[in-house]
C-alpha cells in the first residue's frame, strides 16, 4: 500500500499554526505530532480542540449529482435515469493517525444537521426530479479534534443501535427526517438512493413483473408501497431482522445491522472532498426498472449493493472491499 500523506490539524495557538505550516511542506512520516497548545498540566484541554470540515460531494460517475440531470450508461444494462433521493446517516467520524490510532472527531451541535455524533447528509433540493425531499441540502460535516497529525479518515454508514428504534416524530433534528423512518423495529433507512429510469416504453412495460424480492421483506416495511413500479429502483440501507418493540420499551436486536464503517485511508480535509458515486453502488445491478434492495440478506439485488457498500449480506458486518466512496 502507498504511504498516505500526513496532515495537520492545528489549534490557532500560534506555535501550533507555525509548525503546521513548517510541516505542509516539509513533513515525512517519522515527523513528530504537533503538540497542543497552553495548558501546563499535562491534561488534555477539550476546550482548544480545532475546527474541522469534512466535505462530501454526491455524484453519477464523473458527474456531480444534481435533481435536473439525467444520467445514462448506469447498471448492467445502461440505463438511463433520474435520481429522486439522495440521503444518508453517517456518524462515529473518526480521524486516523499515522499509527493508526483513531480520533472521534466531536461534531458540533447545529440543532438541524448534526445530533450527537450523527450527521445527514441532504444531496437533493427538491427541484427536478427530487419531488418528495426537502428544498435544504447538507453536504458537510463540520466539528473538532484535538490538534495533531491525521492521514485517513473513518465514519459509518448509518446510526448507532441506541438511537435507531426511536420514533421519528418525536425525535431531534436530523433524526425527525420522516422519510428516512422506515418502522420502529428496523429503525431509519441509514441511506437512501432512488431513481426513476428514462425509458421510450415507459408506463407501457411489465417490468413490475420483476420484483423478486417482494415476498422476503420484513413485516411492515413502509418502503412496500410504492413496489413494483416498472420504472423505479430504490436503494434502501438498514439494518434487517429486529426484533422487539420498542413502543413498549422493549429493546430491540437486530440481526443484520448493516452498518458499514468506510475507511479512506488517505483525505486531507483541506484539499480532499468525500465522493459518494451512485454509478459504482450499482454497477452490478440492473436500474432500467421494476426493482429494489431494501437491505433484505434474501434480496439477490442487495448481493451486489451491499459488497459496493462493504457489508458482508450473510452477516450484516462491515467487510473489505467497498466502491461506492472515494477521496478526491
Ligand atoms: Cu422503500
Amino acid at each position: 500500500m502507498r504511504r498516505a500523506p500526513l496532515f495537520s490539524v492545528a489549534s490557532i495557538a500560534f506555535s501550533a499554526a507555525m509548525a503546521a505550516i513548517l510541516c505542509s511542506s516539509a513533513c515525512s512520516d517519522d515527523k513528530t505530532s504537533v503538540a497542543p497548545p497552553g495548558n501546563d498540566s499535562g491534561t488534555p484541554d477539550t476546550s482548544t480542540g480545532s475546527s474541522v470540515t469534512l466535505a462530501f460531494e454526491a455524484r453519477v460517475g464523473s458527474e456531480p449529482f444534481k435533481c435536473t440531470s439525467t444520467y445514462s450508461k448506469l447498471g448492467t444494462t445502461k440505463a438511463t435515469l433520474n435520481i429522486t433521493d439522495f440521503k444518508l446517516f453517517v456518524y462515529d467520524v473518526r480521524l486516523v493517525g499515522k499509527d493508526g490510532t483513531e480520533t472521534p472527531v466531536s461534531l458540533t451541535q447545529d440543532q438541524k444537521w448534526q445530533y450527537q455524533n450523527v450527521a445527514l447528509l441532504d444531496f437533493e433540493d427538491r427541484t427536478g426530479s427530487c419531488r418528495n425531499g426537502t428544498t435544504d441540502t447538507n453536504t458537510k460535516i463540520t466539528g473538532t479534534v484535538p490538534p495533531g497529525e491525521y492521514r485517513g479518515v473513518r465514519f459509518r454508514l448509518g446510526l448507532p443501535p441506541a438511537l435507531n428504534h426511536g420514533n421519528a416524530t418525536l425525535a431531534p433534528a436530523p433524526l425527525n427526517d420522516e422519510e428516512l423512518f422506515w418502522t420502529w423495529a428496523s429503525g431509519y433507512k441509514f441511506l437512501r438512493i432512488d431513481s426513476r429510469a428514462v425509458r421510450d416504453d415507459a408506463g407501457a412495460g411489465d417490468a413490475g413483473t420483476d420484483d423478486a424480492g417482494h415476498g422476503d421483506m420484513d413485516a411492515g416495511d413502509g418502503g412496500m408501497n410504492h413496489g413494483g413500479n416498472p420504472l423505479t429502483f430504490f436503494v434502501h440501507l438498514g439494518s434487517a431482522g429486529c426484533k422487539g418493540e420498542p413502543q413498549v420499551g422493549e429493546k430491540v436486536t437486530c440481526t443484520y445491522r448493516n452498518v458499514p464503517d468506510i475507511d479512506l485511508p488517505a483525505f486531507d480535509p483541506a484539499k480532499n472532498k468525500i465522493v459518494l458515486d451512485y454509478a459504482a453502488l450499482v454497477s452490478e445491478n440492473d436500474v432500467s426498472g421494476g426493482g429494489m434492495c431494501m437491505s433484505s440478506p434474501t434480496e439477490p439485488r442487495c448481493v451486489p449493493i451491499f459488497k459496493h457498500l462493504g457489508l458482508d449480506i450473510a452477516t450484516g458486518n462491515p467487510a473489505p472491499g467497498q466502491t461506492t466512496f472515494r477521496v478526491e
